[in-house]
């Protein structure tokens, strides 16, 4: 009998996983009946874009966190996918940030050409997995929204690849229930112009403060304001954007930090990070970690150390992205394939475990942990046939980045780099960020 595998999630880590065992199919090689379960209509994860927010359609919460106008926050030359560049994409080379929409019809080419549609039952919500110790398998219970359907189905491996930049993580601060204004977290944050002319608190030091900040700026709210609970993000912001230390509290509309500092707000922007949430997975199966490199519990951070049947894709916390994403479906296909072996013994898995989490915990600046990255990403590669490329050449675009980042935080997607897959410069964009208001792909592709 085939084995038969399901993957929970057809965004990038999931797509990567049915691309990578099309490709062995490809290439003559038997490969098992592979099942993806997809909550929404269509594929892409978070790439997918919809203006709801709350509940969906079918009364699932919104899986999307993406935002109108949301350009890539790093180069388009960190990610790319080595077995299908943007140059064979788009017919020619494109600027280093595109925006949501172009990054949609990326990803959503290499698996219309790989013809994996039909392996992904849609608007198919998992509710359960659970591990039948006698049979050696898992029972699947998914809920089929459109027909309103619940079954059951057993599998011989389950891979989650459900993301975990979804489910918010929302604090709570003194005077947030009497605060006549909005309050969102990022996650439900969709259109800046909602903020134009006024003033927005955004709090968290991380991309989505940076980000949405800078969105918000650049749409024309009369100031933001952000604040940190560790460290400032630091930059050169323009002269409407002031950082604050942490908020202790709201007055009325009057935030008040720590340095007892305030500031009138009119909305406050909760950019206050993600939680892991699996509600389908019982406590043998679930994974517990801090969003961090080296993600717990996963043997070369993919395989579930307490039952080596299960895997998990792209729940580290992410420079490397659709690249990594492949190097982890390559190796899971051919641990399931029967090419690579895990080690029997769980101490050898845990202890795999630890040294990551000890080289992680050894390293204190961002070029060490994006060299991290880089590395892991190697190591994997170096197991499988997924094509191989330039991945220090890819750290050195996220030096850059972050070299450009430094010296104009509105200005740094004007900068272009070479591809390490096809070894092309980008042309520079045709309208430098700040006043390129519309985010559509033929606006961007006239370049
Ligand atoms: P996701 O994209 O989250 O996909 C998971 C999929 O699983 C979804 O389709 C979801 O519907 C499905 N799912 C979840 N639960 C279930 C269930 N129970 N049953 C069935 N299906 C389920 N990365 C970059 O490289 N560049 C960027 O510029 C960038 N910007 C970002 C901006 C924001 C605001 C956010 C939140 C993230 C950004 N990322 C960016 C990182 C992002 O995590 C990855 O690009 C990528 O989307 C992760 O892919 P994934 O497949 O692991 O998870
Ligand atoms: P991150 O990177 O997890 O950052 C979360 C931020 O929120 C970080 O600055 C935290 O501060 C801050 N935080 C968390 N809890 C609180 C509370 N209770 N009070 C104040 N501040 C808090 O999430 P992002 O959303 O920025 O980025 C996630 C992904 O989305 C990323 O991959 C991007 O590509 C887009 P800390 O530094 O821990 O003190």
């Amino acid at each position: 009998m085939k084995k038969r595998v399901a993957v929970i999630g057809a965004g990038p880590s999931g797509l990567a996983q049915l691309r990578a065992f099309q490709s062995a199919a490809q290439k003559g090689a038997e490969i098992p009946e592979v099942v993806c379960f997809e909550k929404q209509s269509n594929w892409g994860g978070l790439w997918n874009y919809t203006w709801r927010t709350g509940l969906d359609e079918n009364g699932e919460p919104v899986h999307c966190s993406m935002y109108r106008y949301l350009w890539t926050n790093g180069p388009k030359e960190g990610l790319e996918f080595a077995d299908y560049s943007f140059e064979e994409h788009f017919g020619k080379q494109i600027a280093s940030y595109p925006p949501r929409a172009v990054m949609f019809d990326y990803i959503e080419g290499r698996v219309e050409r790989a013809g994996v549609r039909d392996w992904i039952r849609f608007s198919t919500v998992v509710r359960n997995v659970e591990y039948e110790m006698e049979t050696g398998d898992f029972t699947v219970t998914v809920h089929d929204l459109a027909a309103d359907h619940v079954y059951k189905e057993r599998f011989d491996h389950v891979i989650v690849a459900s993301g975990h930049f979804s489910t918010p993580n929302v604090p709570e601060y003194e005077g947030f229930s009497t605060f006549n204004g909005r309050i969102i977290h990022a996650h439900d944050f969709r259109d800046a112009r909602e903020f134009a002319g006024k003033d927005v608190l955004v709090m968290g030091s991380s991309y989505s403060a940076e980000d949405i900040g800078s969105q918000c700026w650049k749409y024309g709210a009369k100031s933001v304001t952000s604040c940190y609970r560790s460290a400032p993000m630091g930059f050169n912001w323009p002269d409407n954007w002031e950082e604050k230390p942490a908020l202790e509290k709201l007055a009325g509309k009057t935030a008040i930090f720590s340095d007892g500092t305030e500031k009138d707000v009119d909305a406050i922007i909760l950019c206050t990070g993600y939680k892991h949430y699996f509600p389908f997975l019982p406590d043998d199966l679930r994974l517990k970690t801090a969003n961090r490199l080296a993600a717990a519990d996963l043997y070369k951070g993919v395989v579930w150390v307490h039952n080596p049947k299960l895997f998990y894709l792209g729940m580290q916390d992410q420079w490397f992205t659709f690249n990594m994403f492949d190097a982890q479906a390559w190796y899971v296909r051919d641990i399931i394939m029967d090419r690579i072996e895990v080690p029997a013994d769980k101490q050898a898995l845990m202890a795999d475990v630890r040294e990551r989490e000890e080289r992680e915990d050894a390293g204190e600046t961002q070029k060490y942990a994006i060299k991290y990255q880089g590395d892991y990403v190697k190591e994997l590669i170096a197991e499988t046939d997924y094509p191989s490329f330039d991945v220090d050449g890819a750290c050195e675009a996220f030096y850059e980045w972050k070299a450009h980042k430094a010296e104009d935080i509105m200005g740094f997607r004007n900068h272009s780099y070479r591809s390490v897959i096809t070894g092309t410069m980008a042309p520079a964009h045709h309208t430098p960020w700040k006043l390129a208001l519309d985010d559509s792909m033929a606006a961007y592709l006239q370049n």
